[in-house]
Order: structure tokens, then C-alpha cells, then sequence
């Protein structure tokens, strides 16, 4: 892809600089409901692509009218099959070539109709350099974080660099996604809203994924749990898993609930997803169950200001330099 001269990009430094004014921002973004001009964008490259889940990542360009150029970040993915327009998938298809024939065996290309084929799109404009590290595939590493490691290395950092959760405040105040709850526990404390993660498009359970975000905004991550968080972190379990089992009938048996570490986005949530479905980042370096953590606590207030915690960085993040300068790599 020809690389054109540097684009704007949203600084995440901005960002945490001009609290206040991002802040109106993302308030003012959440209640926009023009399209993004997806004919319009400028594809500068594939930061990545997965045979596997059937997606690629693209980094691209808007142009404004004055010439100026803004970073975007989409994500274009096939959807998984929906039982019940299967049927209309046979009857409706537009073309049917077969490809090869052999004995009894044979493949085809079948074009869908448009209402068939859908591609689920999402857009993050604009994007930050952050944004485009987070989606290009990248050599990854294990650390093994310790308390001192976390103090001294992994907090000083995430207060600087992490990215903004102007999103999630958008969600807690009912000025974005606030048709989409799920479920709310009010309780300024112990409570939380339960909403449909972005990653999915809620037309099959297959890949359901849903995420609880606490209304206590100081808790960062899983490193800042303590025995205080345990009445919260029992009503994110019990209470999120009823309104999953009410609303789309899922039995809590069949849901995996867990904390990330690190999280990219350091506000307390809660991932619920399908456990038929292997959703990124369910994997034992970054996921954390929810039910262990409350044992854990239970049996030792303080077990995550004590324990190493291991996850993977990508080689080129400034949080792997940050180990590697200490020798901790
Ligand atoms: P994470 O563990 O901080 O990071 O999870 P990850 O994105 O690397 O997994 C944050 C979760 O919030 C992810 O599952 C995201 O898909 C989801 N998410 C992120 N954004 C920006 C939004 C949003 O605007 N709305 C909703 N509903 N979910 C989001």
C-alpha cells in the first residue's frame, strides 16, 4: 500500500492532557448518528488478517475537504450462520458454480442475496497510534508481573499511556448504547450495567458476548481487587448471569465469565461470553474466571497484591521496552 504523507492522528496524549474537552468529545461522538464514509476511506494497509475467524484489520485514512488526513481503524468480519435463514440461503442464492465434482463429492461458490451476506463493520475514528499497535499482528511475549513489578513498572505506565474510557463513562451515563442494557444494578458501589460487547452482532448466541462495566470508577483492573470488591464482583456473577439466562435464554453452565489481564481498557469489566465459543483473548495467558477470583479473595484480601501475574505484550509495545529495560524479560 503506497504511504502517503502522515496523517492526524487522535493523540491518546491529547486525550488524557484535555480530560475535559475529550470528554465533551466522546459525549458529542456517542449522539452522532451520521454514517462513517466507508466509499471515502483511504486503505493504507492490512495491519491483520485471520484465515481462522475470517476477519481482517485495516488501517485507513478520511480525508477532510481542507486535505487533511485522519487515521481509522476498521474491522470487517463474517458473521456466524444463523439457523433459522438457512433455509432462505437455498431457495434465495443468486448463484450456484460449481467449482469441482468428484463421485459423490462436490463444492461450489453460492453468492448469497445482500440481506444474506452481511459483514459485520467496526469503525474506531478517530484512531490512535495505540489503536493501530492493538490490531497489527505482532510477535508476543510472556512477562511475569510482580506486585513490585506492577508498582513500579506496569501503573506508572498505564496512568500515562492507557487508552481513553470516555466510552465506557458514555455507557454508565445513558449517552451511548443505553437501548442496548441488558441488565443494571444501580448501587453506585456493588452496582454495574450489563450491555452487548461490540464484538457482537446479537443475531445468533453462537458467539454471544456481553460485558458487565462497574459504575465505581477508580477500580482499574483485577490488580486493585481486594475482599471490598467481593459484594460487587457476587452481583456481577449471579446477577449477570440471570439476566443472560432470562433474556436469551443461555444457562449460566454454558457462559464463561472473566476478567482480563491486562485489560485494554482499565475500568473494571466483567466478559461474558458463550462457552461453545472460543472468543479471543479466553485464552489462560489474559483470562481471568470471575468465580476463582472471588475464591481468591475470599480466601485472602489482599492475593492480588501479592501474586505474580503473567500475560502476553507484543515485542514492540512500550510496556515490553519498560520490562525489557529492567532486565524482567
Ligand atoms: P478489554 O479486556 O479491556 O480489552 O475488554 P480487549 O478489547 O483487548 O478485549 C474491553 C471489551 O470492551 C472488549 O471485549 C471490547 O470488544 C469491548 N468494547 C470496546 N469498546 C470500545 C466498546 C464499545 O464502545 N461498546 C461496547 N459495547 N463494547 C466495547
Amino acid at each position: 500500500m503506497a504511504e502517503g504523507p502522515l496523517p492526524k492522528r487522535k493523540r491518546e496524549e491529547e486525550e488524557e492532557e484535555d480530560g475535559e474537552a475529550a470528554h465533551h468529545d466522546g459525549a458529542a461522538a456517542a449522539a452522532t448518528t451520521a454514517p462513517f464514509p466507508l466509499a471515502e476511506l483511504r486503505l493504507r494497509r492490512v495491519l491483520r488478517e485471520s484465515a481462522r475467524d475470517k476477519a481482517v484489520f485495516l488501517h485507513g485514512e478520511v480525508t477532510s475537504p481542507s486535505g487533511e488526513g485522519t487515521d481509522a481503524v476498521i474491522i470487517l468480519e463474517k458473521t456466524p450462520f444463523q439457523e433459522e435463514k438457512v433455509s432462505d440461503l437455498l431457495k434465495k442464492h443468486m448463484k450456484l458454480e460449481l467449482q469441482m465434482r468428484n463421485d459423490i463429492y462436490s463444492t461450489y461458490h453460492l453468492y448469497p442475496p445482500p440481506e444474506l451476506s452481511e459483514i459485520k463493520t467496526t469503525v474506531v475514528y478517530p484512531a490512535t497510534e495505540k489503536h493501530l499497535q492493538k490490531y497489527l499482528r505482532q510477535e508476543v511475549h510472556l512477562i511475569r508481573e510482580t506486585w513490585e513489578d506492577y508498582k513500579n513498572i506496569t501503573l506508572p505506565f498505564i496512568q500515562s499511556q492507557s487508552f481513553s474510557i470516555q466510552w465506557v463513562y458514555n455507557i454508565l451515563e445513558k449517552k451511548a448504547e443505553a437501548d442496548r442494557i441488558i441488565h443494571e444494578n444501580p448501587d453506585p458501589r456493588d452496582g454495574f450495567v450489563l450491555v452487548p460487547d461490540f464484538k457482537w452482532n446479537q443475531n445468533q448466541l453462537d458467539d454471544l458476548y456481553l460485558i458487565a462495566l462497574v459504575h465505581r470508577r477508580e477500580v482499574k483492573s483485577l490488580r486493585d481487587l481486594t475482599a471490598e470488591h467481593l459484594p460487587l464482583l457476587r452481583n456481577i456473577l449471579q446477577e449477570g448471569k440471570e439476566a443472560v439466562a432470562k433474556r436469551f435464554g443461555v444457562p449460566g453452565s454454558q457462559l464463561r465469565i472473566y476478567l482480563h489481564y491486562q485489560p485494554s481498557y482499565y475500568h473494571l469489566h466483567v466478559h461474558f461470553t458463550a462457552l461453545g465459543y472460543d472468543a479471543p483473548g479466553s485464552s489462560v495467558e489474559r483470562a481471568h474466571l470471575l468465580a476463582d477470583v472471588i475464591d481468591n479473595l475470599a480466601m485472602d484480601s489482599m492475593y492480588y497484591q501479592k501474586r505474580a501475574l503473567t500475560f502476553a505484550l507484543r515485542a514492540d509495545e512500550l510496556l515490553f521496552k519498560k520490562f525489557q529495560e529492567v532486565g524482567r524479560v
